[in-house]
């Protein structure tokens, strides 16, 4: 262990920049041995500070090496400055001045991904948060805002490429014969967008009219094997643009927008001014090696990141505690997206599943934090699901209370008053309470406090007066450093239905209607329904209009109503998803008190309605026949037994199939459509329909059912088909699984993202030799420590192997230990990530609890880095 640990920042502590930088200059002189950087930054004491004899403290990283620097080109000598801590100090500076800084960086030696980075072939960078200063001393902290010039020399034969932000204004040799490109962006930003990229790359152009009929250019790279995988992406970019214009009256700004798709990469994609940086396997499609899923994934991304340029860009972050101001709401945007591309009650279900299994474990775990933390060790620990899942929740209910027009006058304003700004949540609200007239006060508690509220509902009806009454309680469990907590203002929206599931009209503070939006703003409240003529069965937080969890004693009878009646298709599945829980429930007591599994499933009715019913949306059906996962029971569970929780997903699953196996057997072949693969709503609908039908199918072990599967596997035409084909296989634990799965990697082995995908399934395998499969991977030679891609494929693939990860003996959790103390030093970003299955030990049952925390223990006894040490150390407490 270090003798000092690093130690936490506060929101309280907030003070503004004492020094602004109105020009960067930068100048990278690029090799792969060694880059050396000069930047020029024309500097002044900020006028709102107040603070004039301050000295400049500039951040940088113990990678960089300065070899210079110079003030208003007096060359400084060493007893001017000093470094310690990794920041550079000079005591004594003018009010305005130009620093000059030289520096020395290792491209090729940067195993974090942050900073200047090669991948391939190619110079990369990643600077949000703090990454920049790992490039050149800096006030790296995104209140600076700064208008780049960006001048890249580089050997033209290896890098005829040469981009950054902007535009490119100038182009020329040196003397010595090397390329000089030059760019410019006039946009005024923090150091965390700066993005430089220089290498051997094909590209992909197109042309963009904006609204105000200006033409802008639209240029896609990658390397020249992938430049035919890129369609997909520009035509995501045009509607993404298109979009915006529309939804949010946001144009482009400048007369170039680029993509560049590099391999190694810490996460999805990065919104660099005008110059957008993306993990390949978000970027690049193709209808042999892209599934549906990941189609959509693409599309999402890409408008996820172009949307930032107004929400992240123009408008920027004041400190990284307001994160959630541009994650949230653009996860908010980008969502609303892909609701109005595709199927908007699919989109919303997937996005809902994934906030209750993932994000509320976050918030039930010792990482909770609120949307807008209150402090943190390691910024990059807090690009969570809660600040943006959750972050985008608050937005979706601000949008809820306001209605769609008032919305819109909210964003307008806000875009309006802060361009050019770096603002709080605070702002934010502040914009959509000033525009819309609605009281935001209460709401804003949303930001700060961490945990998700748990909202009780009873109710009662009055026949003789035709009233129905609904009482909700709301309490929000106690979160590290949160002991108690405050009622939150829960907008919930509920429709009332009659036995037969028709929509019952009724009257709520003198407004009638189908549908009414509850306020819950206390810790108790009651609401009358007046004008009832009979007992309603209650369609409760349709469409999720909050992030909580809801409890309300239905009955089976209930949820089998709703889930086939219902007018919100949200809730439908929903009913079907608490009908599976409530089964899966009985089973997983009955498996961990040793007795034999047996349950009445009232599930197999409802299925063999859907499956008979063919007016339905085939991509519903398919999501309401899907069970809860695993990790979503393992959310609800306490204490978690992974292996009685799997026995009774597979029980279950296997009682459906084996009841309503000739409904699985129609359904698979009625949905298998005919002609070229196409990503729309409608084919990816059916697609996933009759994978379902079949996963469910092939567990009856039917020869027919197998012979589909080995059949569809071989001549799919598509990826979606013959991967799903494969997981089932693997999942049915068939005999053919080893065969197939050897047979896929050989057809792709020279697709590094199917591998991905290749690798993750056979990381993920529910065998008792998971283990060995595991560190067999992690030798082969598919496999890359440096690439996070293959990184999270193998382990997190791993994780979800109950019987390897969660072995009796202990042998699952010490192997994932082991690799993140490996990857600390490397890449601590994706060492601390990996960390988060072990994170949850208090709720695992004792025995393997106790096995977890040893781990942690053992990790914490090493020399951490901060990303590591903050969520072991929180893990711990
Ligand atoms: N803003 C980036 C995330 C950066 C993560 C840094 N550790 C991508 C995004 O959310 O759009
Ligand atoms: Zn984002």
């Amino acid at each position: 262990m270090k003798e000092s640990q690093p130690s936490a920042i506060y929101l309280k502590d907030y003070t503004v920049p004492p020094f602004l930088i109105d020009k960067t200059e930068l100048t990278f002189d690029l090799d792969e041995a060694t880059t050396i950087v000069t930047s020029r930054l024309h500097m002044r004491r900020n006028p709102a500070s107040g603070k004039s004899t301050a000295p400049l403290i500039l951040d940088g990283g113990e990678d960089v090496k300065l070899i210079g620097v110079a003030m208003d080109d007096y060359a400084l000598p060493p007893e001017e400055y000093r470094i310690s801590e990794n920041k550079l100090i000079i005591t004594a500076t003018a009010d305005e001045f130009v620093l000059t800084c030289e520096t020395l960086i290792e491209p090729q030696n940067n195993t974090r991904l942050e900073g200047l980075y090669r991948s391939s072939s190619m110079f990369c960078t990643q600077c949000e948060a703090e990454g920049f200063r790992h490039i050149t001393y800096y006030l790296d902290r995104p209140d600076v805002m700064s208008v780049f010039t960006t001048t890249i020399i580089a050997d033209e034969s290896r890098y005829p490429v040469m981009l950054s932000n902007g535009n490119e204004v100038e182009r020329g040799k040196t003397d010595e014969g090397k390329t000089v490109v030059v760019w410019h962006d006039p946009f005024p930003k923090p150091a965390y967008l700066f993005a430089l990229v220089a290498g051997d790359l094909a590209v992909k152009k197109d042309v963009f009219t904006t609204q105000s009929n200006r033409d802008v250019a639209l240029q896609i790279f990658t390397e020249s094997h992938n430049i035919d995988k890129v369609d997909y992406a520009m035509e995501a970019l045009k509607r993404s643009m298109r979009w915006d214009e529309e939804a949010y009256g946001r144009e482009y700004d400048l007369d170039i927008f680029m993509i560049v798709a590099v391999d190694d990469f810490n996460m999805g994609a990065m919104e660099n001014k005008g110059l957008n940086i993306f993990n390949s396997s978000c970027l690049l499609a193709s209808p042999e090696t892209t599934t549906d899923d990941s189609y959509l994934r693409v599309e999402a991304i890409v408008a996820h990141e172009y949307f930032h340029n107004w929400s992240g860009n123009r408008v920027t972050c004041r400190d990284w505690f307001q994160l959630s101001l541009k994650e949230g709401f653009t996860v908010f945007r980008d969502q609303t997206f892909s609701a109005d591309m595709h199927s908007a009650t699919v989109k919303r279900v997937e996005d809902v599943s994934f906030l209750k299994t993932a994000q509320f474990a976050e918030d039930a775990g010792p990482m909770a934090h609120p949307v807008r933390p209150a402090s943190f060790i390691e910024i990059s620990n807090f690009y969570t699901l809660t600040v943006y899942e959750k972050g985008s929740e608050i937005v979706r209910m601000i949008h809820t209370l306001l209605g769609e027009e008032k919305f819109r006058a909210g964003s307008d304003l806000y875009f309006d008053r802060h361009d050019g700004q770096a603002v709080t949540c605070d702002d934010f609200v502040a914009a959509m309470q000033e525009a819309s007239g609605v009281d935001l006060t209460q709401f804003k508690r949303w930001y700060s406090q961490a945990g998700t509220p748990i909202v009780t509902v009873t109710d009662e009806f009055d026949s003789a007066t035709g009233t129905y009454r609904l009482t909700m309680k709301q309490e929000t469990p106690a979160t590290p450093g949160q002991p108690t907590k405050l009622p939150l203002h829960i907008p919930v929206r509920v429709g009332l239905l009659d036995e037969q599931g028709i929509p019952l009209s009724s009257v709520v503070e003198n407004l009638q209607a189908d549908e009414h939006v509850l306020h819950l703003t206390q810790a108790e409240q009651t609401i009358e329904f007046t004008g009832l003529s009979c007992q309603p069965v209650p369609s409760l937080l349709r469409g999720f209009s909050a992030p909580v969890k809801l409890r309300y004693d239905y009955s089976s009878a209930d949820l089998l109503l709703l889930m086939s009646t219902d007018s919100d298709g949200f809730n439908r599945w929903s009913a079907a998803q608490q009908l599976a829980v409530n089964e899966l429930t009985t089973l997983m007591s009955q498996a961990i008190d040793g007795k034999p599994l047996e349950v009445d499933s009232q599930l197999a009715q409802g299925f063999s309605t859907l499956l008979h019913d063919d007016t339905l949306d085939p991509a519903m059906v398919g999501l309401i026949l899907s069970l809860p996962s695993q990790a979503y029971l393992s959310e609800l569970a306490n204490p978690i037994y992974p292996a009685q929780i799997k026995q009774a997903r597979e029980y279950l699953k296997r009682q459906l199939a084996n009841t309503l196996s000739a409904e699985f057997e129609r359904t698979y072949h009625l949905h298998s459509i005919k002609g070229d693969y196409q990503p729309t709503a409608e084919h990816i609908a059916h697609r996933s329909l009759k994978n379902i039908a079949l996963s469910y199918w092939v567990e009856t072990k039917s020869e027919r059912a197998q012979l589909a599967v080995s059949h569809q596997f071989e001549s799919a035409d598509n990826m979606t088909d013959q991967f799903a084909a494969l997981g089932m296989a693997v999942s049915a634990q068939l005999a053919a699984a080893p065969a197939m799965l050897a047979a896929f990697y050989e057809q792709w082995k020279d697709e590094p993202l199917v591998v991905n995908k290749w690798l993750m399934l056979s990381a993920s395998q529910d065998q008792d030799n998971a283990l060995d499969t595991v560190k067999s991977l992690m030798s082969h030679p598919a496999f890359d420590l440096k690439n996070p891609n293959k990184v999270r494929s193998v382990l997190g693939g791993f994780g979800q192997s109950v019987s390897g990860f969660h072995k009796e003996d202990g042998s699952g959790y010490r192997f994932l230990a082991d690799q993140i103390i490996l990857l600390n030093k490397r890449n601590p970003q994706i060492a601390s990530r990996l960390c988060t299955p072990l994170t949850r030990w208090k709720k695992l049952q004792p025995l393997l609890g106790e096995q977890m925390k040893g781990e942690l223990e053992r990790i914490l006894a090493e020399d951490l880095s901060k990303d590591v040490y903050e969520v072991i150390s929180k893990s711990l407490v």
